[in-house]
């Protein structure tokens, strides 16, 4: 049909450029894991939009035939709130600061929750700030000229998201997003990931002390992958791979950040014991968020838990003042034991067995474990203004059942424990100072079925980790069928 139209309307020259140009009929983006994330601004043709009218379609050729298939999205909505500061529990509270109280702080854009005092966003429809997501494994090709539109969508108001794979020449994928007229589910039937924010003194608004913790939870993230565990802000303390042959068994003691090794001064257990608040405990189809801020004498330090169906994102703003040294490591349960560490700098691996290992101090670019209990690639990145931060980190490794530097929290030994240590002073980052840098850490952990064939670990883990470093390109434009 195209082809026929470029030889009627625009002569014979134009066949050849249009054939070149034929619509490319799948998705050939090898990304499984990786979400596709675009905000209200890149589809201006769906602001205004209510978030539950929000739909997602794959374009697909099945036999010649035009073929339009319902897939899961969702809007995540955000709004500038004032970080607040905890001025005592029973302080009345209003929306739109993360604590709920305290005098004129700096702003942040935030995960709105009507459930915490970030509040709802004032804007309910999609508006430019809110993010939309789905998965790239869902999205299709490009649909052509004559592929008309999906049933149950607003005519003429789809948008075309194109992502592609600067890795790959050519690897490319297509989704529609469209207004739905009210009949359809954005979960399209499916629910990838299942959060459940549980805290155990009752409801967040009414029993949190937002002034001084802890503050215990049994919250837990499951997906068919994974099932993550939480006990309070920053205490991040069970992993189970539930993916093919794992055995299920949690892998992990903690998720764990102090200053320094053997000091214990400032922890996840001491930040927990302080005050804190939490911005956005969501739970949808595609992913869960949860987000969350105080840290000691960093009330507005923030760590955001995006969680996927095969991939947790964490990501970490420093605020505070200046501080000497930083450390990001996973320390692992002794149920780790009989996995194998391996990592950019040690990619033939070594033995999680509770005896240390020659495992050198230059910082990996991947991590991973694997074993009968699941497989693990971790990567962990900073990004920041202060200077030389990169050049002065270091990995910290220790694999030790009696470990000679304090644990400061949870079990008594430190098992397959690994990850960076920053080891130069950081000036302030609390914006309510002025002139404050910027530290953002972000780890991602990917879970995955036993590999039967570990020696491939150090090229599938490399691959992974260049893709986290170069992003999938989105781009956007109004689809007219
Ligand atoms: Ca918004
Ligand atoms: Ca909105
Ligand atoms: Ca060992
Ligand atoms: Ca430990």
């Amino acid at each position: 049909m195209r082809r026929m139209v470029g030889i009627t309307a625009l002569g014979v020259l134009l066949v050849v450029g249009l054939t070149a140009c034929e619509p490319q009929p799948t998705n050939t983006v090898t990304r499984p894991s990786s979400p596709v994330v675009t905000t209200g601004s890149k589809l201006p043709s769906l602001v205004g939009t209510a978030p539950g009218r929000v739909v997602a379609f794959r374009h697909t050729l099945v036999g010649g035939e035009a073929t339009w298939t319902q897939i899961p999205v969702q809007v995540d909505e955000r709004r500038m709130a004032a970080f607040g500061y905890p001025n005592g529990d029973s302080e009345p509270k209003v929306s739109g600061k993360v604590y709920g109280a305290g005098n004129a702080t700096p702003a942040a854009l935030q995960y709105a929750d009507p459930n915490t005092w970030v509040g709802a966003d004032p804007d309910p429809k999609l508006d430019a700030d809110d993010q939309v997501v789905f998965m790239a494994a869902d999205g299709g090709g490009q649909a052509g000229e004559g592929s008309g539109e999906p049933t149950g969508v607003v005519p003429g108001s789809g948008v075309a998201v194109r992502f592609a794979d600067p890795r790959a020449e050519g690897q490319q994928g297509w989704a529609y997003l469209y207004a739905s007229t009210g009949g359809l589910d954005p979960a399209a039937g499916q629910d990838y990931v299942d959060y459940d924010f549980v805290l155990t003194s009752g409801t967040y608004k009414d029993t949190y002390h937002w002034g001084t913790g802890p503050n215990p939870e049994t919250s837990r993230v499951v997906t068919p992958t994974y099932r993550i565990d939480f006990t309070d802000r920053w205490m991040e303390t069970s992993w189970k791979v539930l993916a093919g042959s794992a055995t299920g068994v949690d892998v992990l003691d903690g998720h764990k950040n102090q200053f320094a090794p053997n000091y214990c001064g400032r922890s996840n257990a001491t930040f927990a014991g302080g005050e804190g608040a939490f911005v956005a405990n969501i739970d949808g189809p595609v992913r869960a968020i949860r987000s969350y801020i105080g840290a000691n004498s960093g009330p507005s330090s923030q760590r955001t838990h995006l969680l996927y169906r095969d991939r947790e994102d964490v990501i970490t703003n420093l605020r505070v003042h200046a501080i000497p040294a930083i450390m990001d490591f996973l320390d692992y349960s002794v149920a780790a034991k009989g996995m194998t560490y391996r990592s950019s700098t040690v990619p033939g691996g070594v033995a999680v067995d509770g005896t240390d290992d020659p495992v050198g101090t230059a910082l990996p670019t991947w991590e991973s474990l694997n074993g009968p209990q699941g497989r693990i690639f971790t990567s962990n990145t900073f990004s920041t203004s202060v200077p030389g931060l990169a050049a002065a980190t270091t990995e910290y490794y220790r694999d030790q059942t009696t470990p000679t530097d304090s644990q400061c929290w949870g079990d008594t030994s430190m098992i397959g424990a690994s990850g960076a240590f920053v080891q130069k002073a950081i000036p302030n980052t609390d914006p309510s100072s002025s002139g404050y840098a910027t530290v953002t850490a972000k780890r991602v952990n990917l879970f995955a079925a036993p590999l039967a064939n570990p020696s491939k670990i150090p090229a599938y883990a490399a691959d992974w980790s260049a893709d986290l470093a170069t992003p999938l390109e989105v781009t956007t434009s109004d689809y007219q069928p």
